[in-house]
């Protein structure tokens, strides 16, 4: 690892990352009657909702008053698709971005050139934050276009004043030469194609080691710190953590600092809370539990109290870097990407964490689900590293094993473990496909 850290935290767009507790909170409190307002005079959907709740924005007299507030979730996103839950007019829109669901129709989220002026600020601090700056070179291979990742990373570099290489996703042999041959000093992308692309680079002869390469911005799923590691052994690199998501703004909800012991939200701009997801309490700092975010300055669709669905917790004190934000966890797992089998909870994170551990295998893997007779079946493909699959049958024979009471252990169901060739399982240039779900079928 080979950042300097001068320049790092005194970039002055940064500085509402220092702004004292008590003046954050008024901002904060203002800019929430503010949204309101602005909601309740626009938006359908939330001004009958907090009609049948009998309260108006005038109710909000402390922040603690949000908890009032009703819910938004992504069904209410798709159940007015596309545009109905504006807030100002069409003429005011100058950007659309589309998520894709993973059923039926995109969700679709807006921005005024004020909302993408926010929006490049926060990737602004995120960049910054992790010691980047004008000088660098950041390669951008989030895709670009409808997907909020390219595009937000791309216009938050520029705004940070470094040389950007818009690569979007894909062709990861172009990727590496540009790497090369520009010097690119930072990547943004996913973390699991950042890791496609140390495999190339190695097959290919480069050196991730080697090159000028200091620090990757992953995101836009969930990683974990064994992930982190690997990473940043094999490639040399800070690796960060950045977080976000379309209905809010896009990248930059939420970024790790050099410290990395969480990711600091821009509070200033989007309020976080935690609830349980059970029962909509909301839970006190410390407690795992749902994400929940409201816009406090967004123009074209605010969100007020938006449930993310990601599980992570708020944690306590403040960060040694100084900044007054608070910080979230690293999210490892959404409350709806739980995997029921045979009637006990897993999450793909666990897979990783434990496969993670063990020697021999490499990050790659996938879950695939079936049914026999009634009964769930669970099989994880794990590819391993290439020394170990042309070395004695009785070496993977042991990587089995081992692999097998590691995943019975975590998990507390047995599974089948399929050891695979390395480059086997197929590569995705944006978010990784763990789970392939073949139960209805
Ligand atoms: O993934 C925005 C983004 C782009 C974030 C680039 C970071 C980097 P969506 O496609 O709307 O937006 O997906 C949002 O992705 O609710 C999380 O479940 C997941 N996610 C995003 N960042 C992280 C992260 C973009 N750092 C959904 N860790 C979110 C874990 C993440 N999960």
């Amino acid at each position: 690892m080979n950042l300097e850290s001068s320049v790092i935290d005194c970039h002055p767009a940064s500085a509402p990352d220092y702004m004292a507790v008590s003046e954050l909170n008024n901002l904060q409190l203002q800019r929430l009657r503010a949204v309101t307002t602005l909601a309740w005079d626009h938006v359908k959907l939330f001004r009958g909702r907090m009609d049948e709740r009998n309260i108006q924005p005038k109710d909000i007299r402390s922040l603690e008053d949000i908890a009032q507030l009703p819910f938004t979730t992504k069904a209410d996103l798709r159940d007015t698709y596309p545009f109905g839950l504006f807030a100002t007019s069409m003429k005011d829109v100058v950007r659309l971005h589309a998520s894709s669901g993973t059923t039926g129709k995109p969700i679709v989220v807006a921005y005024t050139q004020k909302d993408i002026d926010v929006w490049t600020s926060v990737l602004v601090r995120c960049f910054s934050g992790c010691g980047l700056h004008r000088g660098d070179i950041m390669q951008i291979a989030y895709g670009y276009g409808l997907f909020t990742g390219g595009l937000g990373a791309h216009y938050g570099a520029e705004g940070l004043g470094a040389t950007v290489v818009p690569t979007s996703g894909g062709n990861a042999d172009r990727q590496i030469m540009l790497m090369k041959d520009f010097g690119v000093t930072a990547m943004c992308c996913t973390p699991t194609y950042f890791l496609h692309l140390i495999d190339r680079a190695a097959e290919m002869g480069v050196d991730m080691k080697e090159l000028p390469l200091r620090a990757g911005v992953f995101g836009a799923e969930p990683w974990t710190e064994s992930m982190r590691a690997h990473i940043q052994k094999m490639s040399n690199i800070e690796a960060f953590d950045i977080y976000g998501l379309s209905e809010i703004i896009g990248p930059g909800v939420g970024c790790e600092c050099r410290r990395h012991q969480g990711l600091h939200i821009f509070e200033d701009h989007f309020y976080p809370e935690i609830i349980d997801p059970e029962t909509g309490a909301t839970l006190p700092e410390g407690c795992e539990g749902e994400l929940v975010l409201t816009t406090l300055s967004k123009q074209a669709m605010p969100m007020i109290r938006y449930r993310t669905r990601d599980i992570t917790r708020i944690l306590s004190g403040q960060c040694e870097c100084g900044r007054t934000l608070r910080r979230i966890d690293r999210i490892g797992r959404r409350s709806d990407d739980m995997l029921i089998i045979r009637g006990v909870n897993v999450f793909p994170s666990q897979v990783e964490t434990a496969l993670l551990q063990i020697k021999g295998t490499l990050p790659h893997y996938q879950i695939l689900l079936t049914r026999n007779q009634g009964l769930d079946q669970m099989e994880v493909r794990v590819e391993v590293t290439p020394q170990m699959f042309n070395d004695k049958i009785g070496a993977l024979q042991e990587l089995h094993r081992k692999l097998q009471s590691a995943l019975d252990h975590v998990l507390g169901i047995r599974v089948r473990v399929a050891l695979v060739e390395a480059n086997s399982i197929e590569r995705s240039e944006g978010k990784a496909k763990r789970v392939i779900d073949r139960r209805t079928a």
